[in-house]
């Protein structure tokens, strides 16, 4: 009996739970924000993370070593998964990311790349929750005075509501920011509530006003430069997995890295500078810009608040002008909700992995070539039968870990390259150029080629965050020639092959991906139906980029200045957009141009929410927000 007593010690667990719990905390911080704040770990961080055991062992009336034990796992679970998404993504995830892990499957793919041995002392204190189990196995750790552990909890709970009301007030411009500062759950509820409560800020402006706050005069759609000149053509457009645009014409130990490309851009016109903009939604918020011409949602992929609303996309319109749409895509419909995203843009058919063969794997999907095949043999029905052909093909296959067989490396690499994480992104580019390269030795062959408009453009980088280790980046710097920059990380290519219409020319109007639509719209002569936030990059040489999510919250890009809004780990930064130095910043411009790039992004939710399951309120017109 006695020695039961002795045993019976709840507020000891209590506070070796504290304790550890600390310790995980603060690691947490070092590792993700580069800081550990003790006010913040212990007034912002602990209280919250504290309150669900605590509550619990109220209700149970007991301090359980098991529910410390299972709270703990969970915990070290979450805390090193946010650690692994930050290394990949340079953010944190959104609860998005964290629900669907399947979605992040870009994450899940390259953990072997990200984790660090060290990161499983996260898991450490599992011995110590294992003796406590053993040693109160049987000696309920009973609460004989409730009152205690009952102010503890009232003490967390009221702690952690302040400070997520607190929180609550302030907007959410940086995700790593904002966690740093206001807690990684308190971030999470935030954007909960932000997203629940309709945008505050829904402010239209006309095609004038937006075309102005790019620094543009406007021009009538009928009356840009060779608007309609590939009427009524075929339109291919091929969306590579991961390509960035300093692969194109670009050679290593004397071998080019995509000659099927370059081959391409003798009938091409190529822009060579536009930048990434997607979000959380990665490859889908791609299809999203190429085929509605409005910003991503960022912190959460677009995907997945469609409502079934039919959209003014670059499908229907076509649909409209009688082509038969469909996009080949070797995975299942589910990821990236496509099967709501592909009948809300109105493709005829969408081709998966229901009907795409699983043959001939390359990491987790059927190889690029076997999409293709698959593909040629639709196309070859599609244009025997008379049809005007609208295909989206997106590759897979350069997808990180950038995996290739040996049978698939074309390339002889430098021996520092072999088997480096840059080496291989190199040889899966290689390979996807030649899969590519094949597709249109099938379009010239079936003589669909000289009636086609064929674009290629990147989705998003590839050669970024944690699995990059020193020596990749330096392999980089020794292919480029000069260190690898933001520039060259968001860059990707935007080639517009028109056989008979263009000859090597080479465009270099400062774009984002949100101008492909138009773009490729004023070519095909189609006047647009609804507004765009993009524009044609044939017709105007000013923008500004507004990027959220992976780059901090305020950062816009000019085609001459580069701006990043002070975040997690960095203070504000300023770059010459050409010579990628870093200059001094200039408050004026800086602060003119954030308020034009947040006009456009409220200009750009007002008009996404009339799509979205959160925009039941009809966005209003007005000048100023
Ligand atoms: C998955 C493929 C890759 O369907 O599109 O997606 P990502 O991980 O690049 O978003
Ligand atoms: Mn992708």
């Amino acid at each position: 009996m006695k020695k039961t007593k002795k045993f019976n010690s709840p507020l000891l667990v209590l506070v070796i739970l504290s304790v550890i719990l600390l310790i995980k905390l603060g690691v947490f911080r070092n590792l993700v924000y580069g800081e550990v704040s003790l006010l913040r770990l212990v007034a912002i961080d602990f209280p919250v993370f504290m309150l669900l055991p605590v509550l619990l062992f109220v209700v149970l009336r007991r301090v359980s070593p098991l529910v410390a034990l299972v709270y703990n796992l969970f915990v070290s679970a979450l805390l090193v998964s946010i650690v692994w998404y930050e290394r990949y993504f340079q953010t944190v995830p959104s609860y998005f990311d964290l629900q669907q892990g399947d979605q992040a499957g870009s994450v899940m793919e390259t953990v072997s790349l990200l984790y660090a041995p060290l990161d499983f002392l996260f898991f450490a204190d599992i011995v110590v929750y294992i003796a406590l189990f053993v040693l109160y196995w049987n000696r309920p750790l009973t609460m004989k005075n409730r009152k205690k552990i009952s102010v503890v909890a009232f003490v967390l709970v009221a702690v952690s509501l302040v400070t997520t009301v607190v929180a609550l007030q302030k907007p959410i411009l940086d995700m790593t920011l904002f966690a740093k500062e206001q807690g990684f759950v308190q971030t999470q509820l935030v954007q909960a509530a932000q997203q629940n409560s309709a945008s505050a800020q829904m402010h239209l402006i006309s095609d004038e006003e937006l075309a102005k706050l790019k620094g543009n005069e406007f021009v009538p759609y009928t009356e840009h430069e060779r608007f309609g000149i590939a009427k009524d053509r075929h339109l291919f457009v091929i969306q590579v997995e991961s390509l960035q645009n300093f692969a194109i014409n670009q050679s290593i130990g004397g071998q080019e890295l995509t000659p099927n490309l370059n081959e391409l851009l003798g009938d091409s016109l190529y822009f060579d500078r536009m930048f990434q903009q997607i979000g959380a939604g990665n490859t889908s918020d791609a299809e999203w810009l190429l085929h509605m011409s409005l910003l991503p949602k960022g912190l959460d992929p677009t995907v997945n608040y469609l409502n079934g609303t039919p959209l003014p996309s670059l499908v229907n319109m076509l649909n409209e002008q009688d082509y038969y749409t469909t996009t080949y895509h070797a995975d299942k419909l589910e990821y990236w909700n496509r099967k709501e995203l592909y009948p809300s843009l109105g493709f005829d058919y969408a081709y998966s992995s229901d009907e795409i063969p699983d043959e001939d794997l390359i990491g987790l999907w059927p190889s690029d070539r076997t999409m293709f095949q698959f593909a040629e043999g639709e196309i070859r029905e599609q244009a025997a039968s008379g049809k005007k052909i609208y295909a989206n093909l997106m590759t897979v296959t350069s997808h990180t870990p950038f995996e290739v067989r040996e049978q698939d490396k074309y390339l002889e690499l430098p021996e520092q390259y072999v088997d480096t994480y840059t080496g291989n992104y190199l040889q899966s580019i290689r390979y996807a150029d030649e899969a590519v390269g094949e597709f249109i030795a099938f379009l010239k062959a079936e003589g669909i080629y000289e009636d086609s408009l064929i674009v290629i453009n990147g989705d998003h980088s590839g050669l970024h965050g944690r699995p990059m280790t020193v020596n990749d980046t330096d392999l980089m710097g020794e292919l480029l020639g000069h260190s690898y920059s933001l520039k060259d990380r968001f860059l990707l290519p935007f080639i517009i092959a028109a056989p008979g219409l263009f000859e090597s020319e080479v465009n270099s109007n400062f774009g984002g991906q949100v101008d492909m639509m138009p773009t490729i719209m004023n070519l095909m002569g189609i006047e647009p139906q609804a507004p765009m936030v993009g524009h044609n990059m044939l017709q105007y040489e000013n923008n500004l980029l507004a990027v959220r999510y992976y780059l901090p919250g305020g950062s816009y890009i000019t085609g001459d200045h580069m701006y990043l809004g002070q975040n997690a780990r960095y203070p504000e930064r300023y770059y010459d957009f050409d010579t990628m130095e870093r200059i001094e910043p200039d408050k004026e411009t800086i602060e003119q141009k954030q308020k034009n790039a947040l006009k456009i992004l409220n200009h750009s939710d007002a008009l996404l929410s009339n799509f979205l399951d959160e925009g039941e309120e009809e966005a209003e017109t007005g000048e100023e927000s």
